[in-house]
């Protein structure tokens, strides 16, 4: 049986994910790059590899929507839907979670577009309506001056449109500052039940005043969930921080909050997990994956 066989249709409880039969669930996996220009990793035996080699059960697949021909931003529409629904049924069958992230940076306000988030979060909704594997992810990283009021409106308008058509559907909200402020939900929940409040750390950059804030939200019942991080500094390269990502894992672990990591990609950023040049799509050698990989890879396998 696979894990999402398993485990069916998740909800949130209490600052937790569940499965149908209530017990905590915690998902783990890798996020694509952006899907408009590192398509290749979309496929099946990668998804595979990814799943029995490196032990994930979730895969991110990140959509830009403005910059490198984003999706609202001249992009192909229809190629990129595609590559989205790809990803998605490449998860159903192999039993994977997977999370849809239209991809909010470069635009800074999810406002921005949210008339095209509605038509294509109503779009996908429709036709994955009630699909257990799927998560939703509105708006990866709202940043500079987007307060948190923005991000509720527009959270509140999309929301419902996921809802019409998956009344259930697990979705995970960003937050202020790239996604470091689930707090905001401390005293201002959205007004929905099913929700994660995103966090995105990277090792290097942040440690000890965001940890501090993560348990700050999960002591308060704020569900986090780590839709982005790795051991690199924030701009995706650096050195990485081991030690700072040691004491990230202690606080995870010990709450159960799931995590995605940047990226999966072959190229000289630290954060990408695979080594520059290397053109496999799977059954990478060591020598092929980066020092980041191979230590999320231990993460992943420890269950
Ligand atoms: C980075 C990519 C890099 C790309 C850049 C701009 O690694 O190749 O050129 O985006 O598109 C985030 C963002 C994520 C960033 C990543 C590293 O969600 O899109 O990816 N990061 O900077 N938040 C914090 C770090």
């Amino acid at each position: 049986m696979t894990f999402a066989e398993k485990h069916g249709a998740l909800h949130v409880e209490g600052v937790q994910l569940a499965d149908e039969h209530g017990e905590a669930v915690r998902l783990c996996g890798m996020s694509t790059h952006g899907l408009a220009w590192r398509r290749e990793f979309v496929c099946e035996e990668t998804f595979r590899e990814l799943r029995d080699v490196w032990g994930t059960n979730c895969v991110r697949l990140a959509l830009y929507t403005a910059e490198h021909m984003g999706y609202c931003t001249g992009g192909n529409k229809q190629e990129l839907f595609g590559l989205v629904r790809k990803g998605i049924d490449l998860a159903k069958e192999l039993g994977m979670y997977v999370i849809v992230d239209w991809h909010v940076l470069d635009e800074k306000s999810p406002l921005v577009y949210a008339d095209e988030a509605e038509r294509f979060f109503d779009a996908l909704a429709a036709e994955y309506a009630g699909c257990p594997n799927l998560l939703y992810e509105i708006c990866n990283e709202p940043n500079k001056g987007t307060g948190w009021d923005e991000i509720v409106q527009y959270a509140e308008r999309v929301i419902p449109v996921i809802r019409r058509h998956s009344p259930e559907a697990v979705v995970i909200v960003g937050s202020p500052d790239w996604s470091q402020h689930p707090d905001c939900a401390l005293d201002q929940p959205i007004g929905f039940d099913n929700l994660l409040y995103s966090l995105h750390f990277y090792a290097a950059t942040h440690r000890d005043g965001l940890r501090e804030r993560v348990k700050r939200c999960l002591d308060g019942g704020v569900p986090v969930f780590i839709s982005e991080c790795s051991l690199t500094e924030s701009t995706g390269s650096g050195t990485p921080d081991l030690e700072s990502g040691e004491k990230w894992f202690g606080l995870l672990d010990s709450y159960g909050v799931g995590y995605i990591v940047w990226s999966l990609a072959s190229s000289p950023e630290t954060s990408a997990v695979i080594a520059p040049g290397c053109r496999k799509l799977s059954g990478w050698q060591d020598g092929e994956i980066k020092q980041t990989g191979l230590w999320f890879r231990e993460k992943f396998r420890r269950k």
